[in-house]
């Protein structure tokens, strides 16, 4: 095998070639990941035309540089008018070439990046690949010959599993299902030529992957079909996967015809546009004014409290490789807290997350816990998570105040309280921080970062970073009563609770919630959350609470009786059996109020069920995106897409919000106002749109 570098020459700015006698070379080069842009589709195309017209050239090698192999085609054209060369017809071309074409895989090899491979005529992967179709996660389907390629090599459940799960699988068991024919370790290039030798050599087979007939597998087919009827009722590109994929049974040429319009059609669904803007919103929330301040040393993590919300945080730490020091006021919460932590790491070996090994060396090497403060003079970043009252809280800060080491991070992760009232009981507010954690917090992807007015922005900094290190997703948040997500819930559970007094049942409302694809309906969520959590609350804003405002006791009536939701078997359901029924006790309580109110109750549709309530969150969105409490209208579907079980699908609130329009959503306040002028006050944010017919999409552009 011959080596050193040969002529190189660029097609363009992202593809270059090279030749070594009967070896010619690809390299893409478009970072950060290689993503399937015009500028590679065509180079690609060129360089390929190339080097199959130079007669010395017997084989071709392709291959990435930087991190990853294509990761897919570039989401970032999508909803633009496509440009040739398009993916597909790409795909097609290089599996026409007459010189055999050798691709490498490395990195995050997925979507258009795999399609591309899988047309090549032969695949190496380095160690340490990861390969995947996961097209049907942004609401398409692999759409440039994917879901007739890979049933070609893998068989059809194989390819029915990589395609509906979308989740990406190692190169060794991409090389099983002889989705790759070799893994070889060394740098792409380098794999890249010497692949190419063995291909001249004979010792690594080619083939075109088109040729290739597939044996049908209708019970794999049918099966995958009734797995979806009962999992994803309500998402329509993974039965159009399925439907492909039977497509490729066919000639290529007639799947390929189907697969291309099955993609279209998933296309032009609204569920598309919703799961890519989930996509991009997950990572526009890091985008944020302090991205550029250089974040603090983050090793060791300080916990003060060893409840629900301390453990799981604790074990969040632990599970994300920091060294933990656990402290509560006594033996017995500290015991406590320890017996959770280990109780949630048992978990993780369950979910396979972790060894039971790995469970044991956290416990006794990473895991400090006792009684008192004073061990967290050590601590880079501290994390309060003691009992919601302001008064405990600051008596807190003020005593970490004088342990804590200069330049440690002081954090809470208080759910609604001012964290400025907080920062002022220390002599550095700069270094204080609200964390935000959700329930349970070694589980929940989300958390809000609570900027006080002088939190500095190298500490806001050491806040993102610390959620990237836990594998969260964090997004900026200003200082109001429940911040981001917890406010705008107080203000639609609202909703919930008035079309509950006035006609629709607990249960129907959960329903047509669920219906629409939320996770859980309202009720649901305050049994599973506890009932109690919200009735301390609810006493707390009564003696404040407006006599304009309507409220509805039945929570904190099923409280007085005991009944706090799952965790005593009794709230709005009843759990005796594991499954939730109608708890009769609190539609007593419901019927009594009814009585007082002087209401019948009247019907409720479940269209009507889901305009309320989602208005609702748009409503208190726009507020609080208007008094800057959020940056942009995207982290606030960020927030309810990974804090609060919005369906993805609909890419959440704010994107939902420029689905219906902003004059229409002005039409709907107004209309139910009739019936509740307090509640359904028209922000000014919204009546601006409809009169000027900006979106919220606008506001993400002008801020991103
Ligand atoms: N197109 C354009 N930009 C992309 C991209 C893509 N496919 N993937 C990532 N980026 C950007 C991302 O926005 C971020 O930009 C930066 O790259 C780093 O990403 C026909 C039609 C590859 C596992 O779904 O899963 O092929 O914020 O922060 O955590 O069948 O990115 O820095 O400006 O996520 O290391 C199928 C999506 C497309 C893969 C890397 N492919 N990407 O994760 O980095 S559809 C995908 C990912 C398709 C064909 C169909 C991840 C990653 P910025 P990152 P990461």
């Amino acid at each position: 095998m011959q080596d050193g570098t040969g002529t190189e020459h660029h097609i363009n700015d992202v593809i270059s070639v090279e030749t070594q006698g009967p070896v010619g070379l690809i390299c893409i080069n478009n970072p950060p990941v290689n993503a399937a842009s015009h500028a590679v589709r065509s180079g690609l195309w060129q360089a390929v035309e190339l080097l199959a017209g130079n007669k010395t050239i017997r084989v071709i090698g392709l291959y990435g540089h930087g991190r990853t192999f294509v990761a897919g085609a570039d989401i970032r054209e999508f909803g633009k008018p496509p440009q040739d060369p398009w993916l597909p017809d790409l795909c097609n071309f290089l599996e026409e070439c007459e010189t055999p074409i050798l691709c490498v895989l490395h990195g995050t090899t997925l979507g258009g990046g795999l399609e591309i491979a899988l047309s090549c005529h032969a695949r190496i992967a380095l160690p340490g690949t990861k390969i995947g179709l996961p097209e049907v996660t942004l609401g398409i389907l692999p759409g440039a010959g994917g879901t007739q390629r890979a049933p070609r090599l893998a068989g059809v459940k194989a390819a029915l599993d990589l395609i509906v799960s979308g989740k990406p699988i190692p190169a060794e068991e991409a090389l099983g299902c002889h989705l790759i024919d070799r893994i070889l370790d060394g740098d792409p290039r380098q794999v890249a030529l010497q692949g190419a030798y063995a291909v001249l050599a004979g010792d690594l087979p080619h083939k075109r992957t088109g040729s290739l007939k597939v044996t049908p597998d209708p019970a794999a087919i049918s099966a995958m079909r009734e797995h979806l009827k009962k999992t994803q009722p309500l998402l329509f590109s993974p039965h159009r996967c399925v439907d492909a994929i039977e497509a490729s049974t066919s000639e290529m040429t007639e799947g390929l015809g189907q697969e291309r319009h099955l993609f279209n059609a998933c296309m032009e669904s609204p569920q598309r546009a919703g799961l890519i803007h989930a996509f991009f919103a997950e990572r526009a929330v890091s985008k944020i004014p302090e991205r550029h301040a250089l974040p603090r040393p983050l090793e060791t993590i300080g916990v003060i409290g060893g409840g629900t919300m301390g453990s799981g945080i604790a074990t969040a730490a632990l599970l994300a490789g920091f060294s933990v020091s656990l402290t509560e006021r006594d033996e017995t919460g500290l015991s406590r807290g320890v017996e959770t932590i280990a109780q949630n790491l048992e978990g993780a070996v369950k979910r396979g997350k972790i060894s039971d090994t790995d469970r044991q060396s956290l416990l006794s090497g990473k895991l400090m816990a006792s009684v008192g403060l004073e061990p967290l003079k050590t601590s880079d970043l501290i994390i309060e998570a003691a009992f919601e009252d302001m008064a405990v809280k600051q008596a807190i800060f003020s005593e970490l105040d004088g342990i804590a080491k200069p330049g440690a991070i002081l954090a809470t992760n208080t759910s609604y309280l001012d964290i400025n009232k907080i920062a002022a009981s220390t002599s550095r507010p700069g270094d204080v921080i609200g964390l935000h954690f959700f329930s349970p917090a070694h589980i929940m992807r989300l958390m809000e970062v609570v900027v006080a007015q002088e939190t500095s922005p190298d500490a806001v900094a050491t806040g993102f970073k610390l959620a990237k290190n836990l594998g969260k997703i964090a997004v900026r948040s200003g200082v109001c009563d429940g911040f981001i997500g917890n406010r705008i819930m107080t203000f639609y559970k609202k909703a919930a609770d008035y079309m509950m007094l006035d006609g629709a049942d607990p249960a129907q409302i959960d329903k047509a919630l669920t219906g629409y694809g939320f996770a859980m309906g309202p009720y649901q969520v305050a049994d599973l959350a506890g009932l109690d959590i919200s009735w301390a609350a609810n006493r707390r804003r009564a003696a404040t609470r407006p006599p304009e405002e309507r409220y509805v006791s039945v929570a904190d009536r099923l409280c007085e009786v005991g009944m706090f939701g799952r965790k005593t078997g009794k709230g709005f359901y009843i759990y005796n059996d594991g499954h939730p029924h109608p708890n009769p006790v609190a539609l007593s309580f419901l019927a009594e109020e009814r009585g007082v109110a002087g209401l019948k109750g009247r019907p409720f549709s479940d269209e009507d069920i889901v305009n309320r309530f989602v208005t609702a969150m748009i409503l208190e969105a726009a507020r609080v995106l208007d008094e800057g409490i959020a940056l942009r209208p995207i982290d606030i579907d960020a927030v309810f897409l990974f804090g609060y079980g919005f369906p993805r699908f609909r890419g959440g609130p704010m994107h939902t919000a420029d689905q219906i329009g902003a004059p229409e959503l002005v039409r709907r306040i107004e209309t139910y106002a009739l019936e509740d002028p307090y509640y359904w006050q028209v922000p000014k944010l919204l009546h601006v749109m409809a009169e000027n017919g900006s979106s919220f999409e606008d506001r993400n552009r002008e801020a991103l």
